[in-house]
């Protein structure tokens, strides 16, 4: 089976004139994959830095299993407007694919309905590396980490507003 890949087209854009100056945005890297893992991490890196961001928050964690309870303590540490996970889960190199990607998707949710504090799923769920290292691409190309980071901009940014309607 061929999982197809969103198009260019279809893929979301930052809205004209996003600017994260100011914001302090959380990353929680897993460690499996580190290879493509570094990748999304660069990506990470590139879209922060498009938006103006200057104040991060990193920490690692074993494998992808692990990311959502880090994203929950530090969403839930009141230090960060919003939290970009990033990792790897490839099917062809684990039996329990269903099982780490799952609960980690599942878990990522949960840590940002529960706190809510955004945290965006830069998560790659392939079926083996040439689909990881396809959505892990240098500058210009498809960078799933570059992705969620930029939408942890665009939430972090959607999130102040909407307290503030509270007053
Ligand atoms: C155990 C495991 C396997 C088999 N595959 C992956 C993977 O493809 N990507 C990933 O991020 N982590 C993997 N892990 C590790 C689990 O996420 C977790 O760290 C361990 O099961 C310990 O809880």
């Amino acid at each position: 089976m061929v999982a197809a890949m969103a198009s260019g087209d279809e893929r979301s854009r930052v809205p004209e004139g996003t600017s994260g100056a100011g914001l302090r945005i959380g990353v929680v890297r897993a460690r499996w994959n580190a290879g493509t893992v570094g990748r999304l991490a660069e990506g990470v890196s590139r879209g922060l830095d498009s938006l103006g961001v200057t104040e991060r928050v990193e920490c690692s964690v074993p494998g992808s299993f692990e990311i959502p309870v880090a994203a929950k303590l530090l969403a839930a540490s009141g230090t960060v407007d919003a939290v970009v996970c990033i990792g790897a889960v490839i099917r062809g190199e684990t039996t329990h694919y269903e099982i780490v990607s799952g609960e980690c998707a599942r878990g990522v949710q949960q840590a940002q309905l529960d706190t809510g504090v955004p945290v965006l799923f830069g998560v790659l769920t392939v079926e083996n590396q040439a689909q990881a290292d396809a959505r892990s691409q240098p500058a210009g190309g498809h960078n799933v980490g570059e992705e969620a980071a930029v939408g942890a901009v665009e939430m972090a940014l959607l999130a102040r507003s909407l307290r503030e309607l509270k007053g």
